[in-house]
């Protein structure tokens, strides 16, 4: 089986999760036998054309000329994926296509009608899901592009169960044509760690809190600063490592500032994987505060870490966390109830161990990415039965002259 994978993030370019769920999935649907030949972008920071741990990535560089608006700089990029893979799908024999979000949804349909191949799309977020609601013209259009990937898939695939009926109520996409297919946890990575003897001096001497994500409203670390000064009174030789970037980034640096807690802040800005990888080891709590989460496979890097969890009860966090048993759910948006979950942790010991030892074997028995890949080819495979016996398969989109 031989498909096209095409997204817009992928490792060294990383925004959120994506990066990460494509990199994992792509290597061990390779593993599974499956030839992946990836369409990315970022060709100015990375090697063009490169195979690693046998997946195909080639990478197109940013649009040449500056445009005038965001929406406008990714139909560009499409434009530039889309040469390297229409060069692809003349040169090799594709069985499908597989594109992730809507920033490559124009790709994706293009390629699908003419190459005319079989789409299989991932949907990781929504716009409305980011943003609570649509408010605007520029929401409208990133909407409708969702919708139209819905409609033009063969099959949608999602990260969670929240996801699908989010999906199937904001575009009516009809729920058996969705497949729910978790992300996972990449084990090796976070399980054997080094991390020099100082290296927890470097951010503090007593508790470490530790956040990860993009900087934005809905990953909610507002909603853990607001919860800090509690916290700080309960637990005062506590330090919250709070590492991403984004454009809410300053307005939370004033927030510490004016709640008088900067010292017991450090925003980090963007890290390496490898400062993320000992963080996670030497964290006394991990928080991911979201209003609006998909998955969070942040949550399970922390557990795979044997590092105790506190999420809020949203999306596919409150689908991961069974509270009391492998982390903590708070309520989502309150700042009591989270600081509430997190000084439990802080102060009880005991019960922290309990938890972050079933949040590992959780990690372990029910996310590992073998698994994913496993369901990931099924859909592939019933794509491909399918669109073997349908008439579209020898439907041509000109007439015949
Ligand atoms: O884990 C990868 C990621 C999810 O919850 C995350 C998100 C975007 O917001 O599927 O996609």
């Amino acid at each position: 089986m031989k498909v096209l994978m095409v997204s817009w993030e992928y490792p060294p370019i990383s925004v959120g999760g994506l990066a990460s769920h494509v990199n994992d999935l792509s290597t061990v649907l390779v593993e599974e036998g499956v030839e992946i030949h990836l369409v990315t972008q970022g060709g100015e920071e990375a090697d063009r054309y490169e195979q690693e741990e046998g997946v195909n990535v080639y990478r197109v560089n940013k649009p040449e000329i500056s445009t005038p608006d965001f929406l406008t700089w990714v139909m560009l990029v499409n434009f530039n994926l889309l040469e390297v893979a229409n060069s692809l799908l003349d040169e090799y024999e594709f069985n499908l296509i597989h594109t992730h979000d809507w920033l490559v949804g124009f790709t994706g349909k293009s390629l699908k009608y003419s190459h005319h191949l079989p789409l299989v799309a991932t949907i990781h977020a929504t716009e409305s899901g980011r943003n609570n609601g649509i408010y605007n013209s520029h929401q409208k259009y990133i909407n409708d592009v969702e919708w139209l990937i819905g409609y033009e898939a063969w099959r949608l695939i999602c990260c969670s169960q929240y996801m699908k009926e989010e999906i199937h109520g904001l575009f009516q996409t009809p729920k058996d044509k969705i497949d729910v297919i978790n992300n996972g946890v990449d084990l090796d990575t976070f399980d054997d760690v080094e991390v020099p003897m100082d290296f927890k001096e470097k951010y503090t001497n007593g508790n470490l809190i530790f956040f990860i994500g993009r900087i934005v409203r809905e990953k909610g670390v507002q909603v853990l600063l607001e919860a800090a000064p509690k916290i700080l009174s309960a637990t005062p030789d506590t330090q919250f490592v709070i590492a991403g970037k984004g454009p809410m980034l300053d307005e939370l640096k004033s927030q510490v500032y004016n709640f008088g807690i900067a010292d017991n802040v450090t925003f980090t800005g963007y890290i390496s994987e490898e400062e993320k990888e000992r963080l996670y080891q030497v964290a006394d709590v991990a928080v991911f505060p979201s209003l609006y989460e998909p998955f969070g496979i942040v949550a399970l890097e922390a557990m795979a870490s044997k590092t105790p969890v506190v999420v809020s009860g949203v999306g596919g966090l409150d689908e991961i966390i069974e509270d009391g048993r492998d982390g903590l759910k708070a309520l989502p948006g309150n700042a009591n109830s989270l600081a509430e979950k997190i000084i439990k942790l802080l102060t009880d010991q005991d019960y922290a161990n309990s938890l972050q030892k079933t949040g590992y074997r959780k990690a372990v028995e029910d996310y590992s990415w073998q698994g994913i890949a496993r369901k990931t080819k099924e859909v592939y495979q019933q794509v491909l039965d399918e669109y073997q016996s349908s008439s579209w398969k020898n439907e041509g989109l000109i007439p015949k002259i």
